[in-house]
C-alpha cells in the first residue's frame, strides 16, 4: 500500500464525519501519487502524513442578541490548518451549514490555493453557522462584534489573517474590523476585503469573478478560443458570480445563468452591463432574491428550486463555458454528463470544489479544459495578499496596477499548473498540475523546518 492510500484510509477513518474534507482530501492526494517516487524525502519526514492534520482547529460559542433582545447561541470556527510558507490566510463564511468538515475542506484547499498565488500566505479558513438572510443590519452587527469577541485573539497581520466567503462581504469585514480595532486598540491589516477609505484594496471586490474568467482565457488560448460569442453559464448571484458576469461580457462572451439558494434565472439574450447592475443592486444592498430579475427583464426565464446545472440538463440549453461560483458539491456526475451533451469545452470553478469527483472525471475523459477551484479562483485571495503588502507599505496602488497584477498571477498560476502536469507525467491535466505545483512549494518548507 503506498503511503498515498495509507494517508486516505487515516483520515477516512478519523475523520468519518467530514465528507467534505474526506472529498478535498482524496482528490489532492489521489494526484499526488506522482510526488512520492520523485521526492523520498517527502516520505520520510512524513510530509503526507502532516500535511493533512491542520495546525490547529478552534470551535468557540458565539452568543448574540437579535433586535427582541433573544438571545442567540452559533458556533464559531477557525481552523489554522498551515503557515509553513506564510501567515494563516483565508475567508470566513457565515452560512448554516457550516460545520467543522467544511471549514477543515476550505482550510486544506486554501493551503495549496494560497502557495500557487506567489504570495507568502498559509491557508485557513473560518466561519459560522449563522444565517444572515433575513437578519437587520443591527443583528449582524452584533453577530460580527461577538464573532470577534473571541476570534481576535487568535488572528493577526502576522498570524491569520481572516477574509470574506459566503455570507461575509463588505458589510461583515467592516463590522469586524472596526471590532477587532477597538478592542485590541491597532489599525493593522488583520482583514482583507476592507473598504477603500479604511485600508482596502482596489479590485479586490471583483478580484475573484475577474481571477476566474482570466484563467478561463488562459485556458481556451491554449486551444486558440476565447469568449467572444461564447454562452457561459454561470451559478450563484453573489461576489464571485457578479464580477465573473462583468468580466466574461468584457470580453465578448454571454453569460445566461444566475442563482440562488431558491432558483435560476436564464437570459439567452445575455446578462449585459444593464442587467448586472440590477443584480448587483439586488443582490447587495437589497438583499433580494434571484427571481426578481424576471420581473425586470421578462424575456428571461426562471425556474424555482433547481440549479442551473438542473435546468441546462433538463431544457438542453446549449453552453460553451461553465463557471460554477455558488458552493461545493453543485455539479455532479448527471450534471456534467449533460454539459459535455450541450457542448461544454471549458470548466473553470469559481467556486470551492463545486465539481463532486465523479463530474470532474467526466470532464477530464472528454477532454473539456477543467480548471479547479484552487487554481481557478485563486485570484480572490491573490489580491487579498496584495491587499496585506499594500497595508505593510502603508500605501495603495492604483486598480489598473492592482488588475495587472492580478493577470500576472493567473497567468502564473496558469503556467505553473501546466508545467507542474508536464513534469509529473501528466500533461494537460490542470487538476494534478495544480495540486502538485501548490504542494511541492509547502512541502519543501516544511521538510527546512525539520519536525514541527
Ligand atoms: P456570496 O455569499 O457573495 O454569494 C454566494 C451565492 O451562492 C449566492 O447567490 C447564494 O445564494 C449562492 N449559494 C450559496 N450557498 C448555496 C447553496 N448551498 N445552495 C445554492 N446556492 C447557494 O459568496 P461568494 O460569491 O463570495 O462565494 C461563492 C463561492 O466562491 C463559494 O464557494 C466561495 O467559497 C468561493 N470563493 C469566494 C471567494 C471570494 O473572494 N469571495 C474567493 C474564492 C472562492 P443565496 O443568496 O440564496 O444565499
Ligand atoms: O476561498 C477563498 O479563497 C476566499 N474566500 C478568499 C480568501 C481570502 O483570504 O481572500
Amino acid at each position: 500500500m503506498s503511503v498515498i492510500d495509507e494517508v486516505i484510509e487515516k483520515v477516512k477513518s478519523k475523520d468519518k464525519d467530514q465528507p467534505e474534507f474526506i472529498q478535498a482530501m482524496t482528490e489532492v492526494m489521489g494526484t499526488l501519487r506522482p510526488t512520492v517516487d520523485k521526492h523520498p524525502e517527502f516520505v520520510k519526514a512524513k510530509i503526507y502524513e502532516r500535511i493533512v492534520e491542520p495546525d490547529r482547529a478552534i470551535i468557540f460559542r458565539v452568543p448574540w442578541e437579535d433586535d427582541n433582545q433573544e438571545v442567540h447561541v452559533n458556533r464559531g470556527f477557525r481552523v489554522q490548518f498551515n503557515n509553513a510558507i506564510g501567515p494563516y490566510k483565508g475567508g470566513l463564511r457565515l452560512h448554516p451549514s457550516v460545520n467543522l468538515g467544511i471549514v477543515k475542506f476550505l482550510g486544506f484547499e486554501q493551503i495549496f490555493k494560497n502557495a500557487l498565488t506567489t504570495l507568502p500566505m498559509g491557508g485557513g479558513k473560518g466561519g459560522a453557522d449563522f444565517d444572515p438572510k433575513g437578519k437587520s443590519d443591527a443583528e449582524v452587527m452584533r453577530f460580527c462584534y461577538a464573532f470577534m469577541r473571541e476570534l481576535y485573539r487568535h488572528i493577526g497581520p502576522d498570524t491569520d489573517v481572516p477574509a470574506g466567503d459566503i455570507g461575509v462581504g463588505g458589510r461583515e469585514i467592516g463590522y469586524m474590523f472596526g471590532y477587532y480595532k477597538k478592542i485590541v486598540n491597532e489599525h493593522t491589516g488583520v482583514l482583507t476585503g476592507k473598504g477603500l477609505d479604511y485600508g482596502g484594496s482596489l479590485i479586490r471586490p471583483q478580484a475573484t469573478g475577474y481571477g476566474v474568467t482570466y484563467f478561463a482565457a488562459e485556458m481556451l488560448a491554449t486551444r486558440g478560443v476565447d469568449f467572444k460569442g461564447k454562452a457561459v453559464a454561470i451559478s450563484g448571484s453573489g461576489n464571485v458570480a457578479q464580477y465573473a458576469v462583468e468580466k466574461v461580457t468584457q470580453l465578448g462572451g454571454k453569460a445566461v445563468t444566475l442563482s440562488d439558494s431558491s432558483g435560476v434565472i436564464v437570459d439567452e439574450e445575455g446578462i449585459n452591463a444593464e442587467k448586472l447592475a440590477f443584480v448587483m443592486d439586488l443582490k447587495g444592498i437589497k438583499r433580494g432574491r434571484i427571481s426578481e430579475y424576471v420581473e425586470k427583464y421578462p424575456r428571461a426565464k426562471y425556474f424555482a428550486n433547481k440549479s442551473v446545472w438542473d435546468v441546462i440538463k433538463e431544457q438542453g440549453l446549449h453552453i460553451d463555458i461553465a463557471l460554477p461560483s455558488a458552493t461545493q458539491n453543485e455539479i455532479s456526475e448527471d450534471h456534467a454528463t449533460a454539459l459535455v451533451k450541450n457542448g461544454v469545452m471549458c470548466v473553470a470553478e469559481g467556486a470551492n470544489m463545486p465539481s463532486d469527483l465523479g463530474a470532474i472525471k467526466i470532464f477530464q475523459d472528454n477532454n473539456v479544459l477543467f480548471g479547479p477551484a484552487k487554481a481557478a479562483n485563486a485570484g480572490g485571495v491573490a489580491v487579498s495578499g496584495l491587499e496585506m503588502s499594500q497595508n505593510s507599505m502603508r500605501l495603495a496602488w492604483t486598480s489598473e496596477e492592482v488588475d495587472a497584477r492580478l493577470r500576472g498571477i493567473m497567468k502564473s498560476i496558469h503556467k505553473a499548473s501546466l508545467d507542474a502536469a508536464e513534469a509529473y507525467g501528466k500533461k494537460g491535466d490542470y487538476l494534478t498540475g495544480a495540486n502538485i505545483a501548490g504542494f511541492i512549494k509547502v512541502a519543501r518548507a516544511m521538510l527546512a523546518y525539520g519536525i514541527v
